[in-house]
């Protein structure tokens, strides 16, 4: 298996940051992929972005069975959500957003389109946790992180108890 990545932690800059479309797939991207993959079996998650670990180009990973020996890895570049419908909330976290879990409302459904390691175009339809994945992944390429979906007295809260953190051990950054 690939080494792993470290993932980076809000309030990094670069997930604040909105990635760049790729252009073209080469080695290095699939050195990145292979890495992005074993970085979130190990963390383990369900998807990650590129930007998690450091890289501004669009691109994520996900399995929504990361735990699972049958365990099947996909990957998106450049995806656009094309359509969505429906609510659902869900209990959202994120490995980029330390000891914060809340609540998010999003569309149920989404139909996704992008390409695929090898340049081929996929167009994929997601509904429930599936969607609500993709959707957090593509908002990690703009920039955005769940914690942008929350109330901003939640939002404002977790901010005290992170600079309270930071200042205990933690590297300081602004916030
Ligand atoms: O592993 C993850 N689980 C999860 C649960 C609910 C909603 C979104 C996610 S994505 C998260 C991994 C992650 O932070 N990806 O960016
Ligand atoms: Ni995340």
């Amino acid at each position: 298996m690939s080494e792993t990545y470290k993932i980076l932690t809000y309030p990094e800059s670069v997930l604040l940051t909105k990635s760049d479309v790729v252009e073209n797939i080469d080695e290095d991207t699939q050195k990145l992929i292979d890495g992005m993959a074993a970085t979130m079996y190990a963390a383990p998650g369900i998807g990650l972005a590129a930007n998690q670990v450091g890289n501004l180009q669009r691109i994520l990973v996900y399995d929504l069975s990361p735990q699972d020996k049958d365990r099947n890895l996909s990957v998106l570049i450049n995806p656009e959500i094309v359509h969505s419908e429906g609510k659902i909330e869900y209990e959202e976290g994120c490995l980029s957003v330390v000891d914060f879990a809340s609540e998010v409302t999003r569309p149920s459904y989404v139909k996704v389109q992008g390409v695929d390691r090898h340049g081929n175009p996929v167009t994929i339809e997601a509904e429930d946790l599936f969607a609500v994945c993709l959707q957090h992944e593509i908002d990690h390429l703009n920039g955005v992180l769940f914690l942008d979906h929350v109330s901003t007295l939640k939002r404002a809260m977790y901010k005290k108890k992170l600079k309270k953190m930071l200042k205990k051990g933690g590297p300081v950054t602004k916030l």
